[in-house]
């Protein structure tokens, strides 16, 4: 993404979107359209993106703001870029020049992991989430992308651990859910190692779904958009936890059961038992078949 804000923009390939600008932010942007999605960036580009307290706040209010309007249902998660010196970058982890003793420090000096709590959204969020990376995710950033339900990469994107370099690690999702998606072998290599990978060999290893030219990437994540939001919205918001039931614990089968919760109130045998508390009589579920 480009920092240029403007209302109508006509993309490679013909691809039009309407963004709207949603929200004043210090460390982010984020724009909605017409067309039902909605995107977040990043905007510390001379830092390539790197987040500090505000800026995963900042991104948390983002992301509450878009699961509450039922008007999205696809979320482009990017990095504005390039930065002044011409680097591209999605995201390069937490901003260590405010890491302090236990976390990194708020503009009140209160060290916090306030990521954490983006990551959870990231996954809860009952709409598609797609990282948008063109340059480097690294670190937590790498993390970040790596927790969006679909990764589309520019050609020049480079994905890398450098925790164990910098003095941090990230055992939740970072490690877990990586090895799930890359497998353990290249899971143990990515943070042992801390090598840089590009594109090509990331696409090779299952890291991402795709690799689309620099230029042509915002225009990419908007056609993958638009086509997830001709689909069914109950259908991918019950495939989205069904994925996560089967790899976040309690926590993943929570949010299935919050969607089959959600469908079960809409029928008249779940309004039979709130109708007859209310009315303070003894429910009559004798029309409801126990089917098999
Ligand atoms: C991205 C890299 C490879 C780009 O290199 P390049 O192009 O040579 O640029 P630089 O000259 O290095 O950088 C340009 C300017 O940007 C600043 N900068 C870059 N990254 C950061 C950063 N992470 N923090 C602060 N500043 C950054 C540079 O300092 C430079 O500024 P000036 O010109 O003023 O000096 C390269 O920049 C790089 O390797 N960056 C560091 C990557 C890194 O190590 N990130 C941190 C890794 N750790 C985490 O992210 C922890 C995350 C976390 O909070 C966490 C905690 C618990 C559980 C989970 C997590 C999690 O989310 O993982």
């Amino acid at each position: 993404m480009d920092p240029i804000r403007s209302s109508r923009r006509v993309l490679p390939g013909d691809i039009t979107v309407n963004w709207k600008t949603w929200g004043k932010y210090e460390d982010i942007f984020l724009d909605r359209s017409e067309e039902g999605i909605a995107r977040v960036a990043i905007n510390r580009p001379e830092r390539r993106n790197a987040f500090r307290p505000l800026t995963v706040s900042e991104l948390c209010d983002a992301f509450i703001k878009i699961r509450d309007d039922t008007s999205i249902g696809v979320v482009l998660f990017t990095g504005v870029s390039p930065a002044k010196d011409g680097v591209f970058s999605f995201c390069a982890g937490g901003d260590q020049s405010v890491r302090g003793e236990g976390g990194y420090l708020d503009e009140e000096g209160l060290p916090r992991l306030n990521v954490l709590d983006l990551q959870r959204l990231i996954r809860s969020i009952p709409k598609v989430v797609i990282a948008l990376v063109s340059g480097y995710a690294i670190g937590g950033g790498q993390v970040l992308h790596l927790l969006c339900d679909l990764s589309l990469a520019a050609d020049n994107a480079v994905f890398g651990q450098t925790g164990p370099r910098v003095g941090s690690f990230d055992a939740g999702f970072g490690a877990g859910y990586l090895a799930r998606v890359v497998g353990q072998r290249k899971a143990r290599e990515i943070w042992f190692l801390c090598r840089k990978y590009g594109a090509q060999e990331a696409l090779h290893f299952g890291l991402i779904n795709s690799i689309t030219p620099v230029e042509q990437l915002e225009a990419e994540g908007v056609k993958w958009a638009k086509e997830i939001l001709e689909n069914s919205p109950t259908a991918i918001r019950c495939m989205k936890a069904a994925f996560n039931a089967e790899t976040d614990g309690l926590a993943g089968i929570q949010e299935l059961a919050g969607q089959a919760t959600h469908l079960f109130y809409r029928t008249t045998e779940a309004k039979e038992g709130k109708n007859a508390f209310l009315q303070k009589r003894k429910p009559d579920f004798s029309d409801f078949d126990w089917l098999p």
